[in-house]
């Protein structure tokens, strides 16, 4: 493969043996991760400088033992208010954190898994040649960016460094980043729509996180300054109609709700009255993930979408279809399932907080070309981002 560099370059040309790149990708891969708690502890230590606790009791031990119970008491419960500080504190910086780095930090397993290899492979070459476009290629595709989606790179990579009589590695990954945004295709609207009245149908297989990002969403639109109503169409175990009403509790959203059993298109039919009557901007609809095949599913969603088309046919819709990052290509067969049985308006991808295979946002959005709109990186409230995708390969390729 790429004899055609293997041609136009010397093989001599390559400094280092693979063994040696192998070790040099680990060491910076640690090196990585140190940093990153070191920087942690360190806003830890910034938190928590003062005041020193123990100093003071020590400071204290010449007064009599009634003092010093008077004291130990107070000090105790100065050390908790100083604990709970800490923790409102720690909570506070972790909100204020600017979304770009929430979102690197949320994306700390895959830029190892991709940035950081793809640095050391570059490092490690004086000029660009056969074996360099094989290393990236394995790199590709251990971040699950997939066999199809990496070839294509691969091969238009080649075709710009050719066409432009490009030597130098290190323009490699800049070049790499551009044919990345022209296969996801720059043009696509990652936007989630932003008319009202809207009808959101969050769609997916079990556990992937619809409730939580219906949650965290939830929270999102109303800071916004909108009205937002839930629907709890999961109607498949009590349990899921709970876990919602918890989401719609912390984000101070209203939620409409049946019991275990019920035909979720009529809580979505009850969900629309309430929405109609309430004046709400947006209404939320989580649907079960336990629907076991697609035959089922199809019914089920057709059923929905009827009742939304026949009771509120002005409203817009999207359905979002949820993807769990951590099943890396199996997301994609899921995407390409849901394709078929109706026609989601975009992907939230979450769960990118716990895995290296976050490459996959490039595959999905570049072979199905179903925009990603929004990604997960974590579970708290404020760990759900509209997808931005310059910020998003930034993040991963930096
Ligand atoms: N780390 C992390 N965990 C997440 C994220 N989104 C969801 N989760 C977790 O994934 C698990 C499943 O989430 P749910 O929202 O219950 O998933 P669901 O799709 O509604 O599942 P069913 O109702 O069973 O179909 C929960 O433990 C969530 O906390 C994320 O972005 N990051
Ligand atoms: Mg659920």
């Amino acid at each position: 493969m790429f004899k055609w560099i293997k041609d136009k370059f010397s093989n001599d040309t390559k400094e280092n043996s693979v063994e040696e790149v192998k070790e040099k990708i680990e060491e910076s891969v640690l090196v990585e991760e140190e940093n990153v708690s070191e920087e942690l502890s360190q806003n830890h230590e910034a938190i928590s400088e003062e005041p020193n606790l123990d100093k003071k009791f020590f400071e204290n031990k010449e007064s009599n033992e009634e003092e010093k119970i008077i004291e130990n008491e107070s000090l105790d419960k100065k050390a908790q208010g100083e604990d709970q500080k800490f923790e409102e504190e720690s909570e506070e910086v972790e909100k204020e954190l600017p979304l770009l780095e929430r979102l690197k930090r949320g994306l700390l397993k895959t830029r190892n898994e991709m940035g950081v290899k793809i640095n050391t492979i570059l490092g490690s070459y004086v000029k660009i040649e056969d074996d360099l476009l094989e290393d990236l290629e394995d790199i590709l595709i251990s971040a699950d960016v997939g066999m199809t989606t990496t070839m294509t790179l691969i091969d238009n990579l080649r075709d710009t460094i050719i066409k432009n009589k490009i030597n130098d590695p290190s323009l490699v990954k800049t070049l790499l980043k551009e044919e990345v945004k022209k296969l996801m295709d720059k043009n696509i609207n990652s936007e989630l729509s932003n008319k009202s009245p809207l009808i959101i149908l969050v769609i997916g297989v079990n556990g992937v996180g619809k409730t939580t990002t219906i949650g965290k969403l939830s929270a999102r639109l109303k800071a916004e300054g909108k009205k937002v109503l839930i629907a709890a169409a999961d109607t498949f175990r009590a349990a899921a109609i709970d876990q919602l009403k918890t989401w719609g509790d912390r984000a101070v959203v209203e939620v409409i709700a049946h019991s275990e059993g019920a035909d979720p298109a009529a809580v979505i039919f009850d969900g629309i009255s309430a929405a109609k009557s309430r004046n709400s901007d947006v209404l939320i609809c989580d649907t079960a993930g336990r629907l076991h095949n697609k035959a089922n599913l199809m019914k089920e969603l057709e059923k929905i979408n009827k009742v939304i088309d026949r009771e509120y046919p002005e409203a817009a819709r999207e359905n979002i279809l949820v993807l769990d990052a951590t099943t890396g290509q199996n997301a994609i067969s899921q995407a390409k399932t849901f394709k078929e049985v109706c026609n989601p308006t975009g992907i939230a991808l979450t769960k990118l907080d716990g895995t290296a295979k976050g490459g996959v946002v490039i595959a999905l959005q570049s072979e199905l070309k179903i925009p990603i709109k929004l990604v997960g990186v974590g579970e708290k409230i404020e760990d759900l981002q509209d997808f931005n995708m310059d910020s998003f390969i930034d993040a991963i390729f930096d």
